[in-house]
Formats: structure tokens, sequence, C-alpha cells
């Protein structure tokens, strides 16, 4: 495992742009970090704290927990020097702290869905702190399933360019010691079809007011998949990833990345010089291939809205 360092709000961000660190909860977590790394770095400087949350915002623009961290680090901003600094360094423990917990609970309900013997497919990664917390939450799911006694199986997606199915959740899953097979992006089909996959459990990037889901670009292909075969779709999340301020899943800014990351693999060329390619980050899952949004409050079933709506009146208006 290589340890990275960034000692500049630039070299987290340039960290964050270019996938070092990724996955929705992660760069969450970044945006508190990062600004405490501000504040430490000016010496306390409140301007300086404020210009890195803007910086950062512009890293990626699907995930939402990066932005509401940014906005919670900036709303608690109090004094200069040493006491923003403490101020900044007791935020971040906070978030990180809160986003622990949730990990936790929405494991909790997760788990209730899956049953003994399940196959679970997911697809990309879905741990929120790079598996140094209690799993992500799609993994927080499958790990508490896994440690309650249930003899499951996971269903690993690869998900090219960056291979994150491969390289990272295959690795979390020897770690935690959960039978797992690895699948490329286009065999979820043939797997569904074929009786291999009993429930599918990814992460997201944000949930919009109604119920769409942003998450890693293909969710939208094995969500169509798992309806026509009749197998439970399910998205491991938390209240602060449901953006309330975005109506519809069509409203969500998704990221289009670099082509070269499609023609190219590690600087080397797979596809002909030139080649036009397209590389959209993340998709849109509408909400009605979607059967349950799974939370630390619980788990959300249609119709969405209402219940969103709920949820939202019942305290947790997103502040993350
Ligand atoms: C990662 C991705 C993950 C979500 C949820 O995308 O789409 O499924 O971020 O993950 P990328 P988590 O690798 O492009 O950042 O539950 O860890 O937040």
């Amino acid at each position: 495992e290589e340890i990275m360092t960034c000692a500049t709000v630039e070299q987290l961000g340039e960290a964050i742009r270019s996938m070092q660190i990724r996955g929705s909860g992660a760069i969450g977590i970044c945006g508190a970090y990062g600004l405490y790394l501000a504040a430490y770095v000016s010496d306390g400087d409140p301007e300086v704290v404020k210009e890195a949350g803007v910086l950062l915002k512009r890293t990626r623009p699907t995930a939402v927990n990066l932005m509401k961290t940014v906005d919670e680090m900036i709303a608690s901003i109090k004094g200069t020097g040493q006491v923003l600094i403490n101020k900044m360094e007791d935020k971040t423990v906070e978030i990180v702290e809160r986003q622990l917990a949730f990990e936790y609970e929405l494991g909790k309900h997760g788990a209730a869905l899956i049953e003994d013997g399940d196959t679970v497919m997911t697809h990309c990664h879905s741990g929120a702190l790079g598996g140094a917390g209690y799993g992500g939450r799609a993994l927080s799911v499958i790990r508490t399933a896994h440690e309650q006694g249930k003899n499951i199986h996971v269903i690993t997606c690869e998900t090219r360019p960056y291979l994150q199915g491969a390289r990272i959740t295959a690795y979390e899953l020897k770690k935690f010691g959960i039978p797992h097979t690895l699948i490329t992006d286009n065999m979820s089909g043939f797997c569904m079809s074929t009786g291999r996959v009993d429930k599918v459990v990814v992460g997201s990037d944000r949930v919009s007011a109604n119920g769409d889901l942003a998450n890693k670009v293909g969710t939208y292909m094995h969500a169509l998949a798992a309806k026509e075969h009749g197998i439970p779709f399910y998205t491991a999340t938390s209240s602060h990833t449901i953006d309330f301020e975005t109506p519809r899943g069509a409203d969500i800014e998704v990221e289009m990345r670099d082509s070269s990351e499609v023609t190219h693999l590690k600087g080397i060329a797979i596809a002909p010089e030139g080649t036009n390619a397209l590389y959209p980050s993340f998709d849109i899952t509408p909400n009605q291939l979607i059967s349950g949004i799974i939370t630390e409050k619980g788990v959300i079933t249609a119709p969405f809205s209402t219940n969103l709506t709920k949820v939202n009146a019942q305290g947790n208006k997103v502040s993350q």
C-alpha cells in the first residue's frame, strides 16, 4: 500500500482530479481535510480557507458530498490564527466521525435485505473512506451481512478505465475474507440472465430529490438488466448524499473526463491515434429502477419523492 502525502491544497486538488483519491465519501472527507490544511498552512487565514473551498469544489462536479462538506466547513469558519485552525480541526473530526457512524448504521439496515446464500453484485468501488472505515457504503452492507454469519458471495464489477472494482473492491473483499468473483463491466447481463446474481448493491455519488441516482457509469446498465430479471437493485448511500436542491437526475452534472483516459491505459495507446472517445464518469439511474435507497436512517422505497421529503422533514435536512 502506497502512502501519498499532500502538503498543500493544490496537491490535494490534483490528487482528487487525477483520481488518486476517489469515491464520493473519500473526496467528501477530503473537502474537510483540505480546508483544515488550508487553515494550517496559512496560519489561520479565513480568506485562504475560503479560496481552498473554491479550488476543491472545482475538482469533480458530480459527487455532492464534496460540495456539502466544503460548505459545512466554510459555514463553521470562526476567528483567525490558532482559533481558526482549531475550529477547522474540530469540524473535520466531527465530519469524519459522523461519516463513519453513517456507514456503520446504513450497513446494518442494508444487511437486513441480504439473505443467507445470496450472491450480491456490486459495481466499481463504494468504500467511503477507501476501506479505512467500516468498508464504505455498498461494502458496509456486504461486510455487515458477512459478519452476521450470512453465507454470501460477491460479484465485483471491474469498471474500466480505472478498474476500481478489480483494484480496490476485490482488494477489500479479500482483506475482509468475503468470497468474491471478479467480472468486467460488460458481463453483468450474462451473470443476471444465468441466475448468478440475487441482489445488486451499488454506492452513490448523488441522489436527486426524486430518488434518481448518479453513480459510476455502467450503473444504469446494471439496473436495467436487474429490472428485466426481477433482481432487487439497491443503492447504499447516506442522507448527506441526497441532494434536495437538485430536483431530478437529469439536473445532475455528469463529469466528462478526458478521452485519453479511454484511448490509453497507463500511457499506452489501446486505440488508433486520433480515435474519438467519450468518457462520462457517471450515469443516471431513474428511480423506477431502484428497489430501495439504503441510508443510515433506514431503507427508503418508492414513492421516492414522498419518502425522501419525509426523511428531509425528520431533521435530516442535508447538512454535509
Ligand atoms: C466512484 C463511484 C462510487 C461512488 C460511491 O467513482 O462511482 O460507486 O463514489 O462510493 P470515482 P462511496 O471512482 O469516479 O470517484 O460509497 O465510496 O462514496
